[in-house]
């Protein structure tokens, strides 16, 4: 079986855990301020491949964020998204559409993260987290979002984690952006057999 880390990343507040919360435990919730643990660990059957999603909440780079590490001051953020990001083999780069800050922050955070992994290998998605919110309280288009995405080569998807809109596609997308340009592991086991048995 694939298995596959993927990080949620973005903003304070945009809705990173409310999405993790929505795919893993099908649910909303509102202020969920506690860890997935082995929640966060997810099976599914994409294109008749069994893949396993390990998902990493980004919030727990964030100050304050992590109660069971009470250090967390004095390693300081930074050094917590370092090694998640280094764990990670996959990317949400999340804005909420109701936050222009967040948007603008996209770019800084996409570098923050290919600085350290090839994209070719290590695939991202620009998510538009909050697309339930509309009129005033929008503040980041669709046009815009799918422009920035371009602008950066990765995918773009709006997603509701309150409506569970795009929810699952989107975690769907960012694993066959991994199954598509690698063939099944059990593949690549048997063709590196192949040399040593003749
Ligand atoms: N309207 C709406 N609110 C959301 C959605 N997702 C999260 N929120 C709210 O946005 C706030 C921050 O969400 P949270 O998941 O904790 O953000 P995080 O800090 O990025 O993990 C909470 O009050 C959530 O209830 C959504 O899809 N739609
Ligand atoms: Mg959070």
């Amino acid at each position: 079986m694939r298995c596959l880390r993927l990080l949620i990343t973005g903003d304070q507040g945009v809705g990173k855990t409310a999405l993790a919360c929505r795919f893993c435990l099908h649910d909303f919730v509102p202020d969920y301020n506690d860890w997935l643990g082995d929640a966060s660990r997810k099976e599914m059957v994409i294109d008749e491949e069994r893949v396993r999603i390990d998902v990493l909440d980004g919030s727990f780079g964030e100050w304050g964020q992590n109660p069971y590490i009470p250090d967390m001051t004095f390693f300081g953020p930074q050094a917590f998204r370092q090694l998640y990001i280094n764990k990670a083999s996959c990317f949400f780069i999340v804005y909420s559409v109701a936050c222009r800050t967040s948007f603008e922050n996209v770019a800084t955070i996409y570098q923050e993260v290919f600085t350290a992994k090839d994209p070719e290998l290590y695939p991202a998605i620009i998510v538009g987290a909050k697309c339930d919110l509309s009129g005033s309280d929008r503040e980041v288009s669709t046009t815009e979002g799918r422009h920035l995405a371009e602008v950066l080569g990765c995918e773009f998807i709006e997603t509701s984690a309150k409506e569970d809109h795009n929810v699952t596609e989107a975690f769907t997308s960012v694993v066959r952006l991994i199954t598509s340009r690698s063939p099944p592991q059990s593949v690549i086991h048997r063709s590196r057999l192949i040399p040593i048995f003749g």
